[in-house]
């Protein structure tokens, strides 16, 4: 993908309507899959799914609890530089516990089949991934993506979390960047 041009304003792809229908609905339907089976361990993946755990933990009707992790490949690009490095380990023990990661996207897939691979070698007692974003052409490596709210093209997306070189990601909205050529 070649380089957005900076200080554009980005086209509206999911309104603010648009997303908190959308996770209402996934709200509905992870509260439904872990009704009767006790806590759920929502670990969210910063920086960028910090606003949308924060609005999906609100509307989860079973119990909840919230870890975080912090993952990079990206800096200030657009391209994956394929190796995910892990910035910030979770608080605490995952062994026994039922276990949904939160992600704001999946692109190449590296940073959720990292994950999974990860947190699944702690023991927890079931291990699920829900993102808000999924590119068409991502390839999870084999990881299962439990919970997608919106399939996208291969665009750059920002807002609602999502940054561009670290900016854009406070817009309430999601939008795409053009990018130049
Ligand atoms: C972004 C995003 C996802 C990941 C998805 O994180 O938040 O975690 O990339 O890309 P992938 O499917 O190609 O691995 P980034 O590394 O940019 O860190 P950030 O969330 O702090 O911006
Ligand atoms: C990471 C990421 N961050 C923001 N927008 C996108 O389209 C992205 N893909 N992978």
């Amino acid at each position: 993908m070649k380089k957005p041009q900076l200080g554009q304003t980005p086209r509206v792809l999911f309104d603010e309507e648009a997303i908190r229908r959308r996770v209402d609905e996934l709200a509905r339907q992870i509260s439904a899959d872990y009704a009767g089976k006790g806590e759920v361990l929502l670990v969210g993946v910063l920086r960028g799914a910090f606003l949308f755990l924060a609005d999906l933990c609100r509307r989860l009707t079973i119990p909840s609890r919230v870890d975080f992790i912090a993952v990079s490949s990206y800096g200030d690009k657009t391209v994956s530089s394929g190796t995910v490095r892990l910035l910030l380990d979770l608080r605490g023990d995952i062994r026994g516990r039922h276990v949904l990661i939160v992600e704001d996207i999946v692109d190449t897939g590296s940073t959720l089949a990292y994950l999974h691979h990860m947190l699944g070698l702690r023991d927890p007692a079931s291990l699920k991934t829900c993102t808000l974003l999924h590119k068409a052409k991502a390839d999870a490596k084999g990881t299962p993506v439990d919970y997608i709210g919106f399939e996208i093209e291969d665009d750059w997306v920002v807002g609602y979390g999502l940054d561009y070189a670290d900016l854009y990601r406070t817009l309430p909205y999601i939008g795409v960047l053009q990018v130049n050529g």
